[in-house]
């Protein structure tokens, strides 16, 4: 038995179908870690507001604010009369205090060998002047704008340099489409696009700015794009709409202003993914989302000056957003920043990168697990990976075989996981372990943190206690979502209709064991979860009949050994067009293109009619279980229940 866990360690698969084993903090850790006492949880739940404004107060504000919330259900305002900048609190305040030449971002290029270590006062100059040419560029306070990147410290340069100003980023994940870069642009109303020549994925050129062209042709509030030369590569450069990045910067002054803002301006928009074709734009703000995203990367990770971090997130998804550029840059840390994929060149790149930069705190996700196990631990066990000290987990729930494997294997036993549940919404992790703290158990993001009250309810509102239900947060928190962009009517009905206000919904359900442990079940309404990355049906539904051959469709995700969800796609064709093989390959291609490569349907399934309720509504329901095999639920609210039978004896055919 080895030397933490309480229970039986054997770790065979068998073991972990039933989950049971505990893992308390290990002595080593428990003896330097920043967080030891449990009391912090009763502290913070007697007086939340008190608890967050001392988070608050270790921010640098230009002016304090007046009063701590106003909540208006369901509208926060956090620090209310408070003004602050981002950028100087990840940058200008940590150089007062003489750590400018301390090392923020060691870049890892994809191509090994390529580095390129920055320094605090590097990252400030480089943004200072960034935030210059976006002012020559004729960006201003609340103007919106997009950033279409690769992972390279620009990208981060970019975001800072607009909450410098006071300007909206806007970050679209650099695999998304055309038709989502375009939309994400007009949704916004962006003025500025930040894009790339292009990105390297797995040694081939992502072409970035070719993408970006073809978006920008039919966004009418582009006026400039200011452009990174990144791979070299040939592109257009449009005269006068068009900048590159090196020569602006070349000319732009050293200084600039941080802009005073209020502590609810907008810091930025992020869209996420909802059950209508429409991503939503979630609306976040300066010092509540500050507050949150700061404090909850020191006390989760444990984080120290000496420590190195990496956050294998893209600056695309929330987690890059809160995980590698605002928490880190505002706890003055170092850390890693990594351009490409685990497997390239080889399936060891991860372990490589933490062997030469001496990495100590490692934040992945469940996917990226499932793929080392199926790789297997020999391309661990080739490198010295005993400089980590804490390992984390975000995206999906993790299933207890991956975490068992990841303390073991990655953390070689000794490594505390902190699963942290948290959206694009919440904007920053609300339930994790504390990890000097709280027994952590495989599978279980354990409790909600300090300041952060949630329950599990039933549909009508009363909490459940022990058994499943919806994850709900019942009081407000600073990194709460503000709203959704231009859509105030949408924000309410998603999130506050389900208890009348009175409680946020995140969509997710969960379940609670004896111990008070929560543990995550997943989505409940229809949206995907694929790698760790959220994907609408009706995103997929849209792109698939936007192809000329299809007549309708019904997405739904089924689970995966490696994703956690895949995509699967129930397809009506027009008449006239044969399902097979070739049609098959066509819509899954036809879907990539549409949304990116993270929506390719895994499996697309032929069908003649679809099961409906008598009001219309696709019983997708139905479908996960014909599409995962599974015997045949509730049927009674179904228009036609032959559909089912003779779709599921077709779905065995040819699944
Ligand atoms: C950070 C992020 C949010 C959705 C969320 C959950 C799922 C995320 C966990 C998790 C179980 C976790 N933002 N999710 N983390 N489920 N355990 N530790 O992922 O907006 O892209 O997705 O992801 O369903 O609602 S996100």
């Amino acid at each position: 038995m080895s030397d933490h866990t309480k229970q039986g360690s054997k770790d065979t698969v068998k073991a972990l179908l039933v989950e049971n084993r505990v893992f308390p903090p290990r002595a080593e850790f428990k003896g330097q870690v920043d967080i030891k006492d449990a009391a912090i949880y009763a502290e913070a739940a007697k007086d939340r507001e008190a608890f967050w404004a001392g988070c608050a107060a270790k921010l640098d504000w230009f002016k304090k604010w007046d009063t701590v919330l106003e909540w208006e259900a369901p509208f926060a305002k956090w620090f209310v009369g408070g003004k602050l900048n981002a950028s100087y609190n990840c940058l200008d305040r940590h150089i007062k205090n003489g750590l400018g030449q301390k090392t923020a971002i060691i870049w890892e290029a994809e191509s090994e060998g390529e580095q390129r270590i920055l320094s605090y006062d590097d990252v400030y100059t480089a943004v200072n002047k960034m935030a210059n040419c976006l002012k020559t560029l004729g960006v201003a306070k609340g103007d919106r704008v997009a950033i279409y990147m690769p992972m390279v410290p620009e990208a981060a340069f970019a975001m800072l340099a607009c909450a410098r100003i006071g300007a909206i980023h806007n970050v679209v994940f650099g695999g998304f489409s055309v038709d989502s870069l375009r939309d994400r642009i007009n949704d916004a109303q962006a003025k500025l696009l930040i894009t790339a020549d292009g990105g390297f994925r797995r040694g081939k050129i992502v072409p970035l700015k070719e993408t970006s062209d073809k978006a920008v042709a039919e966004c009418p509030s582009i006026e400039k794009l200011l452009v990174i030369q990144r791979t070299k590569s040939d592109v257009n450069m449009k005269e006068g709409r068009d900048h590159w990045y090196h020569d602006m910067m070349e000319k732009a002054d050293e200084f600039c202003e941080p802009e005073p803002m209020d502590a609810e301006d907008i810091l930025f928009i992020l869209y996420t993914s909802g059950t209508t074709g429409k991503p939503k734009g979630i609306i976040h703000t300066t010092g509540g989302y500050l507050t949150q995203a700061t404090a909850t990367t020191k006390w989760v990770f444990d984080l120290k000056s000496e420590d190195i971090f990496w956050c294998t997130a893209d600056v695309g998804w929330v987690t890059g957003h809160s995980y590698i550029v605002y928490g880190p840059m505002a706890n003055a840390a170092t850390q890693v920043m990594y351009e490409g994929t685990p497997d390239f060149p080889e399936r060891d790149r991860f372990w490589k990168i933490i062997e030469k930069n001496k990495v100590s705190i490692f934040y992945t996700a469940p996917t990226a697990i499932r793929a080392f196990m199926k790789w297997g631990e020999e391309w661990v066990n080739k490198c010295d990976v005993s400089s980590l000290r804490l390992l984390g987990t975000v995206g999906e729930p993790i299933n207890p075989e991956a975490w068992i494997w990841y303390h073991k294997h990655i953390g070689k036993e000794k490594c505390p996981i902190v699963d942290t549940w948290w959206q694009t919404e919440t904007g920053s992790i609300l339930i994790s372990p504390l990890p000097g703290v709280i027994d952590t158990k495989p599978g279980s993001a354990t409790k909600p943190l300090p300041g952060i009250e949630a329950k599990i309810l039933t549909e009508e509102g009363s909490e459940v206690e022990k058994g499943g239900g919806y994850l709900s947060i019942t009081s407000p928190w600073p990194s709460m979502l503000r709203g959704i962009w231009g859509d105030e009517q949408r924000y309410k009905d998603t999130y506050w209709s389900k208890w009348e206000g009175k409680s946020y919904f995140p969509g997710d359900g969960a379940k609670k064991d004896p111990d008070g442990y929560f543990w995550l079940l997943g989505r409940v309404d229809d949206v995907m979860n694929v790698a760790g990355h959220n994907i609408g049906t009706m995103e997929v539904e849209s792109a698939l009949v936007d192809h000329p051959t299809v007549a309708e469709s019904a997405v739904v995700g089924i689970s995966d050994e490696l994703k956690g969800q895949a995509i699967a796609a129930f397809v009506i064709l027009k008449e006239g067009n044969e399902p097979g093989k070739e049609e098959e390959d066509t819509l899954k291609q036809h879907v990539a293109n549409k949304i990116g490569a993270i929506a390719r349907p895994k499996k697309i399934i032929f069908t003649a009619e679809l099961p409906k309720t008598r009001s219309g509504k696709i019983m997708r329901r139905l479908l996960r279980d014909i599409a995962e095999g599974r015997a045949l639920g509730d049927v009674t609210t179904l228009a036609d229940a032959s559909i089912v039978e003779s779709l599921k004896t077709k779905y065995s055919e040819e699944g």
